[in-house]
């Protein structure tokens, strides 16, 4: 008896200290989108990958988060439990699938395993202007290796897609295109406080990246976001997205097309020219009588 509730207290102590956990579509959410932006979110879900494979964060990783208090990692491997230092030997592995399943290949074509993925149905409303996000890419393979895991944000609405995850150089994410903006071997990680040895934004552009795409031709209509995250070739050694800060930026409700703009007296256009035909009517008129 007693035993027991040590093991249950143990239990308990252990959901407490845990830093995170696999996280549901909803939790990847709710971490992931500004508050501005939740009501448009129609339908999140996931495709692909194990629950392993998602986990929120309530703690400072890399910058993140960018908004409120929480980010998701999106990961090929174990996405919980990767706060820490870099070091040789981390093992993510989780096993869940592959090309066949998801029809979803490298950005080279080649086959690709631990495919995960989190999709958005998000509306997009009348006056909006880009839909962005905030990222870091992370990986524990070696930058030069055969091995290039792959990230994606893909936007899709009436059969086009396009993939809005671009590195600043405007080439697609993965362990060879992203070498350029990680930090280098003998490098440092900044902040080193995660267990990957590469992470974006510490070589030639810096920072966290921002993702931002023009949906303003999608006013009106649901767009479908989705990210992935995948190893290629093999499985065992993983790689990550960081991911904060979902939000659709919106015309300002005063300058949006249907209405006036205003002059720097603060006077409406269209009110000082009503206002000058007003004059110029009741001179026409007095000068008429
Ligand atoms: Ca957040
Ligand atoms: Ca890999
Ligand atoms: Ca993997």
């Amino acid at each position: 008896m007693i035993i027991k509730k040590i093991g249950a207290l143990i239990f308990l102590l252990f959901l407490v200290l845990a830093p995170c956990s696999a996280a549901t579509p909803e939790e990847l959410s709710d971490a992931i989108v500004d508050p501005s932006t939740q009501s448009y979110i129609v339908e999140v879900g996931s495709t692909s990958g194990n629950s392993t494979q998602f986990a929120v964060y309530n703690q400072s990783l890399q910058g993140f988060p960018t908004n409120g208090s929480s980010f998701a990692v999106i990961s090929s491997g174990n996405a919980s439990g990767i706060n820490g230092t870099s070091g040789p030997g981390r093992n993510l592995f989780v096993k869940s699938g592959n090309s066949t399943t998801t029809g979803q290949y490298s950005n080279r074509g080649n086959f690709s395993y631990d495919i995960a993925n989190l999709y958005f149905k998000i509306y997009i409303p009348y006056g909006a202007k880009t839909l962005s996000f905030d990222w870091r890419f992370a990986t524990t393979e070696a930058l030069g290796a055969p091995y290039w895991d792959w990230a994606r944000a893909v936007l899709s609405y009436g059969g086009t897609s396009y993939n809005m995850l671009l590195l600043p150089d405007g080439r697609a994410v993965d362990v060879n295109s992203s070498g350029n903006y990680s930090n280098q071997i003998s490098g440092t990680i900044i902040p080193n406080d995660v267990v990957y040895p590469y992470v974006t934004g510490n070589r030639l552009v810096y920072g966290i990246y921002t993702a931002s795409f023009d949906v303003s031709a999608f006013q009106g209509k649901v767009v479908e976001l989705n990210f992935w995250v995948a190893d290629e070739r093999d499985g065992v050694v993983d790689s990550a997205l960081f991911v904060d800060n979902l939000h659709i930026d919106i015309e300002n409700n005063n300058v949006s097309a249907g209405t006036i703009p205003m002059q720097k007296t603060g006077i409406p256009l269209g009110a000082l020219f009503l206002g000058v035909i007003t004059i110029m009517g009741g001179i026409y008129y007095s000068k008429k009588q």
